[in-house]
């Protein structure tokens, strides 16, 4: 969903930005906080909290064994993209029991970020189902972390059941350049459907 844009008529203002929301979701860990905050232009907004031993057997830290805190809430950023597009970035939590945040955080987004770690793909199902049933669409993301064997995106994309045209990307959550082309990716690919949809094709 396009959020506005206001033309300033009369000025030789330049127009505002369009500006359009997209959600990063995935799995429990697979680095959705890391790319807002890797890619964000502000001081990105975070809802981390601690994990508790209690949440340990529930909420695998496997791969991730540095990792102390967990998403409760969401993540926020932003991003210009360029002086006619500004995107807004809202992290999900990844632990099963925030599901219920997801709703209100999917409201008019644009499109969405599958973000997975192929030591835990599992983790990612529920988050392709969830788009795919909506309607909204997404580009995978393959967080490629240090010491995850590397596979082609082929294979990810049989792994995951995704359909031919879902764009499937390989990433790296802390790198700037890498979370920004996932997004452009997710844009893209947004517009593509949507330009499909108008043209009743
Ligand atoms: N090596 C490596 N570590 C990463 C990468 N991305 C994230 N991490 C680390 O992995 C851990 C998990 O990252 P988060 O960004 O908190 O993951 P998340 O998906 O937001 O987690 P939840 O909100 O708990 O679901 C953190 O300790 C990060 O420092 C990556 O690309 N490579
Ligand atoms: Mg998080």
């Amino acid at each position: 969903m396009v959020f506005g844009r206001s033309e300033r008529r009369g000025s030789k203002a330049p127009a505002e930005p369009v500006t359009l929301k997209i959600l990063v979701a995935g799995g429990f860990g697979v680095g959705k906080t890391t790319l807002v905050g890797a890619v964000s232009e502000i001081k990105p907004l975070r809802t981390e909290e601690l994990l508790t031993e209690a949440s340990r057997p529930v909420d695998s830290t496997r791969g991730v064994e540095a990792k102390t805190t967990t998403t409760v809430a969401m993540d926020f950023g932003r991003i210009t993209i360029n002086e006619e597009l500004v995107l807004y970035l809202f992290g999900t939590p990844g632990q099963d029991r925030f599901w219920f945040l997801w709703d209100e955080l999917a409201t008019g987004a644009l499109g969405a970020v599958v973000l997975a770690d192929t030591r835990r793909l599992e983790n990612s199902f529920a988050a392709v189902d969830y788009f795919e049933r909506r309607g909204i669409p997404f580009t995978v993301a393959v967080n490629c972390f240090d010491d995850a064997e590397r596979y082609p995106v082929e294979h990810v994309r049989e792994a995951l059941d995704l359909d031919g045209g879902i764009p499937v990307l390989l990433c790296d959550a802390r790198q700037r350049e890498s979370a920004r082309d996932v997004l452009v990716s997710v844009v893209e690919h947004a517009m593509r459907i949507a330009t499909r949809t108008t043209a009743g094709t």
